[in-house]
């Protein structure tokens, strides 16, 4: 019997192909994320479902889909949309894409830096509305990155490559997370451990790399963002609900913190309206993976996934329980 693989929004074609290979693709038309009940209803049958960010796969929709469901492969490295542990009891495999994003990843987190410290988006809402502006010593300053602190909250792939640009910028590197990096990765980046409140305390910049789990969501409340240096800026590129968002907003209208970068946030696609118009404020749209040879790559490989655990394989990245 052929194999349903149901594909919950647009995926490049490199990986289509790759998934055609391994049985028949439903492929959703929708751009955007179906609803929960759209999802019940569209993945029933599938013996693989390919998600991505806002699908909530929980053990509803692994019933949902039947007996046939093997493997749920998630086109992302965070996987805090899917029900891990609810899936793995129903003997189901559950794959991400780490690795293939990492430098896409850190290249938008470190933009994110140079905007916020270079007020690089408030130079251009100024020429756009064409407000008049002349040149002299003292316009639109911002901070530098020479012999300033990064501090980095979650030493994995992506906080590594972020350290190793910072590298290149003068910065020195601190880091915090569940327990200390490698000594030859410590070593490499000159990187030092602290504890999280230390790192608050004595960072110029601050960015979040570690995963959204229940001990991460709101890591960055009115507290911690009490501790950071008034001078210091927050960038977030990993999940939005890590950020308490209102006290965030709450922080820059106190002038707690310099600005904040963000690209994720706690209620996609919706934002925090008092972050809206503050002009110390960076904001993207979950751009961190998005360039067309990191979402190719992240596509094939979840397909990848789909294809070898189809065919009696072994999954390539599985998330364990
Ligand atoms: C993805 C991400 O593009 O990989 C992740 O965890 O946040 C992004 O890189 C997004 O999640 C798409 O599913």
């Amino acid at each position: 019997m052929t194999s349903t693989i149901a594909v919950t929004r647009w995926i490049p074609d490199e990986a289509l192909k790759v998934l055609a290979e391994a049985g028949e693709v439903k492929l959703s038309r929708a751009d955007r994320p179906l609803t929960p009940d759209e999802l019940l209803e569209f993945v029933r049958g599938a013996s693989a479902i390919v998600g991505m960010l806002h699908d909530r796969i929980d053990g509803a929709v692994a019933d949902a889909a039947g007996p046939e469901l093997k493997v749920v492969a998630n086109v992302a490295v965070g996987h805090d949309n899917v029900d891990v542990p609810a899936l793995a009891g129903r003997g189901i495999t559950v794959t991400n894409t780490p690795g293939v994003l990492t430098d896409a990843t850190a290249d938008l987190a470190f933009g994110l830096i140079l905007a916020v410290t270079r007020r690089l988006g408030e130079g251009e809402r100024l020429i756009r509305s064409r407000t008049p502006w002349s040149f002299h010593l003292g316009f639109l300053l911002g901070a530098g990155l020479q012999d300033k602190t990064l501090g980095i909250v979650g030493l994995g792939q992506i906080g590594q490559a972020v350290a190793r640009r910072a590298l290149g910028f003068g910065m020195r590197i601190v880091y915090t997370g569940r327990s200390r990096a490698a000594e030859d990765v410590e070593r490499t980046l000159g990187a030092k451990y602290l504890s999280r409140t230390e790192l608050l305390e004595t960072s110029d910049v601050v960015s979040l790399h570690c995963p959204l789990t229940p001990e991460t969501r709101h890591l960055i409340d009115a507290d911690a963002l009490k501790s950071m240096k008034p001078g210091a800026y927050l960038i977030n590129t990993t999940r939005g609900p890590v950020v308490h968002e209102a006290a965030l907003a709450d922080a820059l209208e106190a002038g707690e913190i310099a600005g904040a970068g963000l690209d994720v946030f706690e209620a996609e696609p919706e934002v925090e309206p008092r972050l809206l118009n503050r002009e110390n404020v960076v904001l993207t749209p979950h751009l961190g993976s998005a360039t067309v040879e990191t979402r190719t790559a992240m596509a094939v490989l979840a397909a990848e996934n789909v294809a070898s655990v189809l065919t009696g394989g072994n999954p390539l990245t599985e998330v364990r329980p």
